[in-house]
């Protein structure tokens, strides 16, 4: 299962590799010591081998060869989606290097402290580049490419005004280089330009945030933004206004994803990316902070409680309807906006891919609210998690008689 697709194609080309001068050696042995000439037979072998090496070997020239096979692009780097099959047999080659998370998620209560009244600073953020293997899903496990280990990476938090010094670092078991475009950033590649570093390099932008609101950053590298993306870097910077957000009781942050990988939901073990089914726009897997059920048993506040959630959305295709099962935002940012008028009461909001919302509601009632993308067949890839409510209930906003084969969250 694991691999099957790229193995087989490796498999091929290294038969048919093996095969022609073994072919060659039979067809002249034969031809010269036993004097007897299956010409035919053997040239249509030959011809079958030198199309299939034609087919798979060609391809390897110029580093040509990618998993899966033929894949182009139009796209601006020349490479292409797919991960070169030397990429492939290079990972394999590193299995034993590379970090085993025992959990990728970002633990979505970890959120930075308010920025408050203080004046704007000089900030540094240090982010490491690193490439994991971690599960998505129970016994399934994937080959994730992080920003400090974690997906998505850390929530930054920081106000209009300030200056930040970023430090990327590309960690030295890396296989790939990697970079950082930040959103937030005014510039050429929002600091891809200057950010850019091959396996054990660093290297620092220092820029200035010009514009309150919540912003993606993420990973620029070719020979896809997406695939990288796709692997799991990604994150948020939240840019304060000046005084900063209002305060509220419990903040939480969550980042919607995909993961593109080879056969079908749920298969066990190492499973490997698919640039086909990326391209195709057709993730096996849609979870938010990294894996299936990343959210649950952490995201917990009490009736009266006003909540905020930092929600953005790394894609790196699908456009998210953020909405939680039994309640309504009192307070949406659309698309992140800070400094226009907040929308009021909200039921679902578009998070468009590589974009951001704020939502804030207080909390009238206790028991399970689960957060969706409202794209609700994608609850089957994993985007759901559990804000889960503990308080008195109050029977003149909801009465009856809780059934218990009720669905979680209703
Ligand atoms: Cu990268």
């Amino acid at each position: 299962m694991v691999f099957s697709y790229q193995l087989f194609g490796i498999f091929l080309i290294a038969i048919a590799l093996i095969s022609i001068p073994l072919a060659l050696y039979l067809y002249f042995h034969i031809r010269v010591k036993k004097k007897r000439l299956y010409i035919i037979e053997f040239e249509v072998f030959l011809l079958l081998l030198i199309l299939v090496v034609g087919l798979f070997a060609g391809k390897a020239i110029g580093g040509q060869v990618s998993v899966p096979f033929f894949g182009q692009t139009q796209g601006p780097f020349s490479e292409g989606p797919n991960l070169p099959v030397f990429s492939a047999i290079n990972f394999f080659l590193h299995l034993d290097e590379f970090e085993d998370v025992e959990d990728i998620s970002y633990d979505p209560r970890d959120v930075p402290l308010p920025v408050g009244n203080r004046s704007a600073q000089h900030l540094t953020v240090d982010l490491v580049a690193k490439e994991v293997l971690s599960e998505i899903t129970d016994g399934t496990t994937l080959n994730y490419w992080t920003f400090n280990g974690k997906v998505p990476g850390p929530l930054i938090r920081a106000r209009v005004g300030d200056t930040i010094t970023f430090s990327l670092t590309n960690d030295m078991s890396s296989l790939h280089h990697h970079s950082l475009d930040f959103h937030a950033v005014t510039g050429p590649g929002g600091g891809a330009k200057v950010l850019a570093v091959q396996p054990g390099e660093t290297k620092n932008l220092t820029a200035k945030l010009l514009h309150p609101g919540l912003y993606i950053y993420h990973c620029a590298s070719s020979p896809s933004v997406a695939a990288h993306m796709t692997h799991g870097q990604y994150g948020l910077l939240l840019v304060e206004p000046e005084g900063g957000l209002p305060p509220v009781d419990k903040e939480f942050y969550v980042v919607q994803g995909e993961f593109y990988t080879m056969g079908n939901i749920g298969d066990k073990g190492l499973v490997a990316f698919d640039s086909k089914s990326m391209l195709d726009e057709n993730p096996n897997y849609i979870v938010f902070n990294g894996r299936v059920n990343a959210l649950n048993e952490k995201m917990y506040a009490d009736v009266g409680d006003s909540v905020r959630i930092f929600f953005g959305n790394g894609g790196v295709s699908k456009i998210s309807s953020f909405h939680v099962i039994g309640e309504i935002f009192d307070s949406v940012y659309p698309e992140a906006a800070i400094g226009s008028e907040t929308h009021k009461n909200i039921q679902t909001t578009l998070v468009p891919a590589g974009g951001a919302t704020i939502v804030e509601f207080v909390l009238n009632y206790p028991g399970n609210y689960m957060l969706v993308d409202h794209s609700l067949t994608r609850m089957e890839k994993g985007a759901w998690g559990m804000l889960i409510v503990n308080g008195s209930e109050n029977h003149s906003i909801y009465k009856g008689e809780v059934s218990s084969s009720a669905p979680p969250g209703h």
